[in-house]
């Protein structure tokens, strides 16, 4: 990748999991400020920007906070895509998500199904927010010409994920409850019934996706980034991060809290045809691999 490609949300689970590129976060601008970040931005010259940054959280915080996330999240779209339309900025990828998909659709997803429902209502600030990005970039894309698209990942978990135990996504949140538990002799309580299921990808197979789309997908539309081979249900994910981490002690689940969407399967057959042979890390490497860098880092990570 070109050094003039520009990371924002360069500090987060998925941006700092990119090899190269130029990373930005917060403490070289706010994205909510207009002038700050395209004075910071021209200063880097890009032809291309991976836009990761965004507010983002589990259920439970997306659940708290629908207006935050609305807000926060068009403003910041908002602001970079005008300053990459001002910049002549070639190359563009915006991030969606699976959870922003219409709730209850029966089948698998596919990336034209975007609009066709509404989401689900734990999250639609989130998701009415990225899906006006998909507006957006469609918008500048067509008039415009640029070659910007987006990419529709599924849960991400590994390396510098937000770990904090209530407004993370479930994989940290189940970490760090796991080794709190270890240490301090506790039980596991897990929220919900165990029953929903999810896909989960490694970021770093998610970067390494997005770096080579960056570079040899020509295409307008939206790719679904998973691995739809893997969906487990939440009960799975908790006996495997047991085995991983060697917890032995009790695990609770506590059915008072929401199970959020009980299903978010994908089809993603487009990216295999673009992306023939890749090799996703299986789930129990990556959430080995997670533990063990969580622990080995806790004074440093975000939680
Ligand atoms: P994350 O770990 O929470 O990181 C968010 C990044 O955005 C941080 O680098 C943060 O910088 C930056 N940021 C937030 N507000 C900012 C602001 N006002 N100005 C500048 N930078 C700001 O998020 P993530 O999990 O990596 O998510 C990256 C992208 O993937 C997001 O667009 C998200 O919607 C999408 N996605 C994530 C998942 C998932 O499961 N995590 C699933 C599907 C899609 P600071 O640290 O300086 O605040
Ligand atoms: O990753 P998560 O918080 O978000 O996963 P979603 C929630 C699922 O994990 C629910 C179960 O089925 C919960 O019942 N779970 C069990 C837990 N224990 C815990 C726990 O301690 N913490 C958490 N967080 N969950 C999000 C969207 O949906 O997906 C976001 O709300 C985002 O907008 C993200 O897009 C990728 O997968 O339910």
């Amino acid at each position: 990748m070109s050094k003039s490609c520009i990371i924002t949300g360069g500090s987060g689970l998925v941006g700092s999991n990119f090899k190269d590129g130029i990373k930005i976060n917060s403490s070289h601008c706010d994205l909510m400020n207009y002038d700050e970040s395209y004075n910071k931005i021209k200063s880097f010259n890009p032809d291309s920007i991976i836009h990761c940054a965004a507010m983002v959280g589990g259920l439970y915080y997306n659940i708290q906070h629908p207006l935050k996330f609305f807000e926060k999240n068009i403003q910041m779209n908002s602001n970079i895509l005008k300053i990459s339309h001002e910049l002549g900025v070639k190359k563009f990828i915006g991030f969606l998500s699976t959870c922003i998909f219409p709730d209850n659709l029966g089948r698998p997803y596919q990336e034209t199904d975007l609009h066709i429902g509404p989401p689900h209502d734990s999250n639609f600030g989130y998701a009415y927010a990225k899906r006006m990005l998909e507006v957006k970039i469609r918008a500048y894309r067509k008039e415009f010409g640029y070659k910007y698209f987006c990419v529709i990942p599924t849960n991400v978990y590994g390396y510098n994920d937000n770990f904090n135990i209530d407004n993370g996504h479930v994989v940290p949140a189940l970490i760090h409850k796991i080794y709190n538990a270890k240490n301090n002799n506790e039980d596991l309580v897990i929220k919900g019934t165990g029953k929903a299921k999810r896909e989960f990808i490694f970021a770093r197979d998610l970067a390494n996706i997005c770096n080579y789309l960056l570079n040899h997908y020509d295409g307008d539309d939206s790719i679904i980034v998973s691995d739809s081979d893997n969906e487990i249900a939440i009960k799975e994910l908790v006996d495997i991060l047991v085995e991983v981490s060697n917890f032995k002690g009790n695990v609770i689940y506590d059915t008072s809290y929401s199970d959020g969407q009980l299903v978010k399967k994908t089809d993603n057959s487009k990216l295999k045809n673009i992306l023939e042979n890749f090799e996703f890390t299986p789930l129990e490497k990556g959430l080995k691999k997670t533990y063990e860098w969580f622990e080995n880092n806790y004074e440093e990570v975000r939680k």
